[in-house]
């Protein structure tokens, strides 16, 4: 091919994948897939990629390798469903990008440019995981993991340090960082409440004894503070437990912040467990109450959403992992989620079944004679 003829081929596939239409695909009844990831590596701008000079670049060759797209913060954003990525570059680093779709489940394209994100303190090894809330304070927030290396064990080269940074916008091209928020324990997948508790802001956190290991560390905490430019977290409750023989024996993490429903919080979560292929990511819901967002009302047993198919397959095998979703006010709810560290899908339900789902399926009996209880009482109201 010239030069000419394959920049042309370049810029028809491009064009081609981010105009492809994406279909829903019939599932359980609690939810519904789509067909094609609504984000890849493949999405991201070619003026990203390449350099478009023949002069300097004459095989057309990749100057900036893109490895995947995955965990995206979402926002309704003047009538747009709005995403901030987690890009991957091939050099393994992350950085922010926004995309954005005028119907939520395809034509996502990205904005010109990554988010520049100021840095706060010394600077990161990675950014990642972003989650927006457009708080009652008029800010919109981004909490994010920042990966430093850890300056105490120098010898270990996989040794890091988890930190949740936080930045806030009011258009998600200019972001001012705030410090990172001051926690004993390492934090991982810290989530902004939308509304003030008590007239403090409210945290969804993560503690962790290590930088992979939640350790300790009981499962999704809670906690109050009294300011997010200067957050300093000084005690922590836990709010959703973690237990044995569960799809979040190892570890669990909120997701995007809850949505408010008249019956409750309604949460998004991630649990781990470990079996001999490794970590497996599963997505889980849960409920919490209305006059206080800390105390679980409804949990369903087992997983919302495991990996199904090709969402196996990728970096990081085995996992799904969801930041993001949108709830329209007719209720319609856009979730974001990412298979394998490697793309970026949607899945769409509404809220009214997935209250149906967290208050009508029943809660984890935690032991196998409990499940075949349950089982049985199924099959006998079928036979009535
Ligand atoms: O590789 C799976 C996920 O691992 C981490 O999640 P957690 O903190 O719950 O273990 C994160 O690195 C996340 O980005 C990643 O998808």
């Amino acid at each position: 091919m010239t030069y000419q003829d394959r920049l042309a081929w370049l810029k028809e596939s491009h064009e081609a994948l981010i105009e492809k239409k994406n279909v829903p695909l019939e599932g359980n009844g609690v939810y519904e897939r789509y067909a094609n990831p609504v984000l890849t590596a493949d999405h991201a701008p070619l003026e990203w990629r390449y350099d478009l000079h023949p002069d300097t670049n004459p095989y057309l060759m990749e100057r900036f390798g893109i490895h995947a797209v995955l965990n995206a913060g979402a926002i309704k954003w003047q009538d747009r469903y709005v995403v901030v990525a987690r890009v991957e570059g091939a050099d393994r680093k992350s950085f922010f990008a926004v995309a954005e779709s005028p119907n939520g489940v395809d034509h996502f394209r990205f904005w010109p440019r990554p988010v520049t994100m100021p840095e706060y303190g010394e600077p990161a090894t990675n950014v990642y995981d972003m989650r927006l809330t457009a708080h009652e304070d008029g800010w919109i927030y981004g909490i994010f993991c920042v990966e430093r290396k850890d300056p105490d064990r120098p010898d270990d080269l996989s040794a890091a340090v988890a930190a949740a940074g936080v930045a806030r916008t009011h258009d998600l091209v200019n972001w001012e960082r705030l410090p990172d928020i001051v926690s004993e324990s390492q934090q991982r997948n810290v989530v902004l409440h939308p509304e003030f508790v008590d007239g403090k802001y409210a945290l969804y956190t993560r503690p962790q004894d290590g930088f992979i290991e939640a350790g300790a560390g009981a499962g999704i905490g809670w906690a109050l503070v009294d300011s997010m430019e200067h957050a300093v977290i000084t005690e922590e409750k836990t709010l959703n437990r973690r237990f044995y023989h569960t799809i979040k024996e190892s570890k669990n993490g909120e997701g995007p912040h809850p949505i408010k429903t008249p019956q409750g919080w309604l949460h998004l979560a991630h649990g781990v467990r470990g079996c001999a292929s490794g970590l497996r990511y599963v997505l889980y819901l849960y409920m919490t109450a209305l006059d206080d967002p800390s105390r679980l009302i409804a949990e369903p047993a087992g997983f919302f959403m495991a990996p199904e198919g090709g969402e196996y397959v990728g970096d990081v095998m085995n996992v799904l992992f969801s930041n993001g979703w949108i709830c329209d006010p007719d209720g319609k709810v856009f979730i974001y989620y990412a298979s394998s560290d490697t793309r970026l899908h949607v899945a769409t339900s509404t809220v009214d079944r997935l209250v149906d789902y967290c208050l009508h399926t029943a809660p984890d009996g935690l032991r196998t004679g409990n499940s075949v209880i349950r089982l049985n009482r199924l099959i006998d109201r079928n036979q009535q």
